[in-house]
């Protein structure tokens, strides 16, 4: 008998720092360099199957990073099932906001997992190390990433996806 899970996956990080661009590469494949900032909440559906026997349709909140949504932070975030925080890797000032996105997620979604990503790794002018986002992680994964050109977005998705899956199988 296969398992079939449905999970809730946000995906935050201050404004501009790739979240639409990253899980528009991770579903259709494709990058547009063009900005159009997210307004307010959008939704993607992805099925994904991992490990024999496990399937799971994943319900993606794409969650705008402009000031005026925070407080909208309690209804996005509610019943979340994971995370995936972003920063960009040439903007310190995103990196230091990891911690205001993950105490958003702990006080309206509890303790769920999330990985902490540095987009923009394709970039020449990067300010922000691993160093950095490990410390800001504490002891979840972390990586960079490049909407750009698809480097490390599948293993960010199915990382927090596989985090996701043994976390309900455990309750
Ligand atoms: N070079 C480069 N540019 C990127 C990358 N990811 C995103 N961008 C660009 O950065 C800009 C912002 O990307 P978005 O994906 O819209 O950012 P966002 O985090 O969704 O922004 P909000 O919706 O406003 O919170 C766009 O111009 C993208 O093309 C990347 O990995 N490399
Ligand atoms: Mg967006």
């Amino acid at each position: 008998m296969s398992k079939q899970y449905t999970m809730k996956l946000t995906v935050v990080g201050d404004e501009g720092v790739g979240k639409t661009s990253l899980i528009k590469r991770y579903i259709e494949d494709r990058f547009n360099s063009e900005y159009i900032s997210t307004i307010g909440v959008d939704f993607l559906v992805k099925n994904v199957k991992l490990e024999e026997g496990v399937e799971a349709k994943m319900v993606i909140w794409d969650i705008g990073g402009q000031d005026t949504w925070k407080n909208k932070m309690n209804l996005y975030m509610k019943g979340a099932n994971g995370a995936i925080i972003i920063c960009d890797l040439t903007r310190p000032v995103s990196a230091e906001h990891i911690t205001d996105w993950l105490e958003e997620i702990l006080t309206h979604a509890g303790d769920v997992p999330y990985v902490v990503i540095g987009n923009k790794m394709d970039l020449k002018n990067q300010k922000v190390t691993l160093e950095d986002l490990k410390m800001h992680a504490q002891d979840m994964p972390c990586f960079f990433s490049s909407a750009k050109t698809g480097k490390n977005v599948e293993k960010t998705f199915k990382t927090i996806a596989n985090l996701m899956i043994k976390n309900l199988e455990t309750k």
